[in-house]
């Protein structure tokens, strides 16, 4: 999130009129880009077609669209503005004036649902303050977000696509510098509680399938000023209540933690999967949380990329997946499109193990890098990360229809009863796990 505006072209051409012609009700945002078609014999060089994921194509019962569950997040897709702490914004929005309008706000989930319906997704996800903006009052602000969400539910009526999940964004605001639920200022828990009481009414009324909590500032950058023993137990508290007001308005979506252990506080409480389940199960918090696991963020824990799905599943918690990669060279969230076939090999093998992640989906939380400007790879991105992960999902059935992997497992222990030094196989088994990828 920037309050850098979108780049003017400094040549007069940003007139109120370059904007305003998108408001017309027949206005396309992405013209030249039809719907994307399924075409596996496609090339190298095309990159605007799906060569993999065919939506109603059966795989171990279920269609490829059931089992992906494919989601576009408002946040990088549509509010990302290349800016980064080295440089000025680089994505120009021919739509966006960068104001803080809601002129502005209705044109971008405008395009939005475009860019959805012509890629062919069926969910989509935000933060309270991605939609709306933020009033001088937070009565203010809950009127914007009342218009907004009109707005919304009639495009998702209109074009079939459904919220996966929405989520309040605790940490931009200067007001939360300190923390959310774990701020020792107990107006500005009261604040967030406010917030997160109108985040569950709005994703009520959207009919969210889930709303996800992830604590950007819970955590902290030094533990000479930080009770964390008192900063845990207040974020539980603040569970408990969101979990008690969910149940009261009858908001019928999964209740999602999304773990992290670094950026922006240096050290988060969420730290990983591990970290949040233990937390949940002490506060006894775990029937009513399940984890909303982002891949990139295992890495920066130190972790491989499946780890935190895996043991999430292990322990019937994984809900939901923030599907993207890091550099595993580089130590920051990067937020890039997931491109590897074999990771998403192990992560799909996964999902289908616990046959299936609905309510949950694989939500693209990713952006573009701040060099692709051009308004085709907000569409190509999406549709490689995609491709990657029909790929992943066939691997993934066909290991587990043939068996031969997960066979080997069982019969080792069974070979190996006895707790002799006996090879492990690793290279083994990593040698037929490169059979299918
Ligand atoms: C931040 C992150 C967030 C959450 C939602 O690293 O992943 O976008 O997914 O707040
Ligand atoms: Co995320």
């Amino acid at each position: 999130m920037s309050s850098f505006a979108p780049l003017s072209k400094g040549d007069g051409s940003n007139d109120a009129a370059q904007y305003t012609k998108f408001d017309a009700a027949d206005a396309e945002f992405f013209k030249g880009i039809g719907t994307i078609p399924y075409k596996p014999d496609a090339g190298p060089t095309e990159t605007l077609v799906y060569k993999h994921y065919n939506a109603k194509e059966v795989v171990r019962g279920k269609t490829m669209e059931e089992w992906l569950r494919f989601s576009v997040c408002f946040w990088h897709t549509f509010r990302g503005t290349g800016a980064d702490p080295f440089g000025f914004p680089t994505l120009v929005r021919p739509w966006d004036d960068g104001s803080n309008t809601m002129e502005n706000a209705k044109r971008r989930l405008r395009a939005g649902f475009e860019f959805f319906t012509k890629l062919g997704v069926k969910y989509w996800t935000f933060h309270d303050r991605d939609i709306a903006p933020e009033g001088e009052t937070l009565a203010e602000t809950n009127k914007n977000l009342d218009e907004i969400t009109d707005l919304a539910l009639e495009l998702q009526k209109k074009t079939g696509v459904k919220l996966l999940w929405a989520t309040c964004n605790l940490f931009a605001h200067p007001r939360y510098m300190n923390g959310a639920a774990s701020n020792p200022d107990a107006h500005i828990l009261a604040y967030a509680g406010a917030q997160v009481k109108k985040g569950l009414e709005i994703a009520k009324k959207l009919g969210a399938e889930n709303f996800v909590f992830w604590g950007g500032r819970e955590g902290y950058h030094t533990i000479l000023n930080t009770n964390v023993l008192t900063e845990l137990t207040n974020m539980a508290n603040f569970f408990r209540m969101a979990a008690d007001y969910k149940k009261k308005i009858g908001f019928t979506g999964t209740l999602l933690i999304e773990p992290k252990p670094k950026e922006p506080t240096k050290h988060q409480y969420d730290y990983d999967a591990m970290t949040v389940i233990g937390f949940l199960k002490h506060f006894k918090l775990e029937n009513e949380f399940k984890l909303n696991i982002e891949p990139n963020h295992t890495t920066l824990a130190g972790h491989g990329y499946e780890h935190d799905i895996v043991m999430a599943s292990a322990f019937g918690l994984l809900g939901s997946v923030d599907s993207n990669t890091g550099s595993p060279d580089l130590g920051w969230d990067t937020d890039q499109f997931p491109m590897d076939v074999k990771n998403a090999t192990l992560v799909m093998k996964t999902i289908i193990e616990q046959n299936g992640l609905q309510p949950g989906g694989l939500n693209f939380d990713c952006k573009v890098r701040r060099e692709s400007t051009a308004l085709a790879d907000m569409f190509i991105s999406h549709i490689g990360a995609m491709d990657t992960f029909a790929r992943g999902l066939r691997n993934a059935a066909k290991i587990l229809e043939e068996g031969v992997m997960t066979k080997h497992v069982k019969k080792y222990i069974m070979d190996n009863g006895n707790p002799t030094a006996c090879s492990g196989q690793q290279e083994h088994c990593e040698a037929m796990l490169n059979y299918y990828v």
